[in-house]
């Protein structure tokens, strides 16, 4: 029984002493494999008497169950050291900040959230959006709009001309969006209802003036639409915009070749500590223009201006950009500075809605 003793003595060595499940299975092998030392001590039990396997049979019989409870709890206790170590060494820091994606860093720049906000507003009082070419003929951007030729207005607007081409006509990059006004009164029968925004470009560089620059235009052409009606808009307008439940507003005369009469709004503000506020204060703020559009425009556009009349208005978008999210420099807009844009930029998909909030 020495024998037996000295096996178990043997066994129970090298399954303390196995280090990782490789090594134990190398063990469960040499000792309950086919080949294995208790395996073949199990074999001897057939050829023996009696008597000799009553004696031997519980002895080797309590050495296999033994051993193989040793090897699974040997076994359970290597799988579990394993799965702690691996857990130790594939720990994460939950509360680290993610690394952001590309199209989570990206923003949209204040111009398109802007134009966003505008086509939102607008599209909710039944105005559609058009565009246009930014390169027009004399017709479409001075002529049709009541420009006359040789007529001092045309100088005002500093404009960038193209070569003249073999027709001898002269292009040039709109100063405004109104000749989308034009394309649309005589391809569009009324009643109209547009807002154009878009890129107009003069000749002009300062601190506040860059050579391309935004405008969104309105139009509305009916039977009976008056002053009353533009005058409700831009209210209406004016309070979406600027996110305020009321705001005072004041019509100047003023002169514009394409309108009679011709107006200038400025809306009421406060400024405290160079921060301006709308809807409250004493100040006033000139934000556009507009008018009733001039007889000539509704003429050479095709329609009869006895039969149909209207209105429209202009605004700058980076000025009012500029003066809605407080940003004091009109250059960095743009300047593709990605420091700028991810301060002053919008997240890509807080699209503007009227019942969400513009802004939010
Ligand atoms: C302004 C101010 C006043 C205007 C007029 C027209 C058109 F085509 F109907 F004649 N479009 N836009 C207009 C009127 C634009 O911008 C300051």
């Amino acid at each position: 029984m020495t024998d037996l003793s000295a096996l178990e003595a043997d066994l129970t060595k090298a399954i303390a002493a196995a280090a990782d499940e490789a090594a134990l299975e190398a063990v469960r092998v040499a000792a309950l494999g086919k080949a294995g030392s208790i395996s073949a001590l199990l074999k001897t039990l057939g050829a023996m008497t009696p008597d000799e396997r009553k004696e031997k049979g519980p002895l080797i019989n309590g050495l296999r169950d033994r051993v193989s409870e040793a090897l699974t709890t040997k076994r359970d206790a290597l799988k579990s050291a394993a799965l702690d170590q691996r857990l130790q060494s594939e720990r994460v820091d939950v509360t680290l900040p993610l690394p952001q994606s590309a199209a989570a860093r990206g923003r949209i720049h204040p111009i398109s959230q802007v134009i966003d906000e505008l086509t939102t507003i607008f599209a909710d009082m039944g105005f559609s959006v058009a565009e246009g070419p930014d390169i027009e003929t004399d017709f479409y951007n001075f002529t049709a709009l009541n420009f006359p030729v040789g007529h001092p207005a045309r100088e005002m607007h500093d404009t960038f001309f193209f070569n003249p081409n073999e027709k001898g006509e002269r292009k040039l990059l709109r100063t405004h969006t109104s000749p989308v006004q034009v394309h649309t009164m005589m391809s569009v029968k009324p009643p109209i209802r547009v807002i154009i925004p878009g890129r107009t470009y003069r000749c002009d560089s300062d601190q506040t003036h860059t050579p391309m620059f935004h405008q969104v235009e309105g139009l509305v052409i009916d039977k009976g639409s008056h002053l009353g009606h533009l005058k409700w808009i831009l209210a209406e307008f004016c309070k979406s915009f600027f996110e305020v439940d009321d705001v005072k507003m004041r019509f100047r005369p003023s002169f514009f070749p394409f309108t009679e009469p011709s107006v200038e709004v400025d809306i009421q503000c406060s400024r405290k500590g160079g921060e301006i506020r709308f809807g409250e204060g004493e100040d006033w703020l000139e934000i556009l223009g507009c008018g009733m559009v001039h007889p000539n425009v509704i003429r050479n556009c095709g329609l009869d201006p006895d039969e149909y009349q209207g209105f429209a208005w202009g605004m700058g978008i980076d000025r009012i950009a500029m003066l809605k999210y407080g940003m004091p420099d009109l250059r960095p807009f743009f300047e593709a500075d990605m420091r700028w844009l991810s301060h002053y930029g919008f997240r890509p998909l807080d699209l503007p809605t009227l019942a969400g909030g513009l802004s939010v």
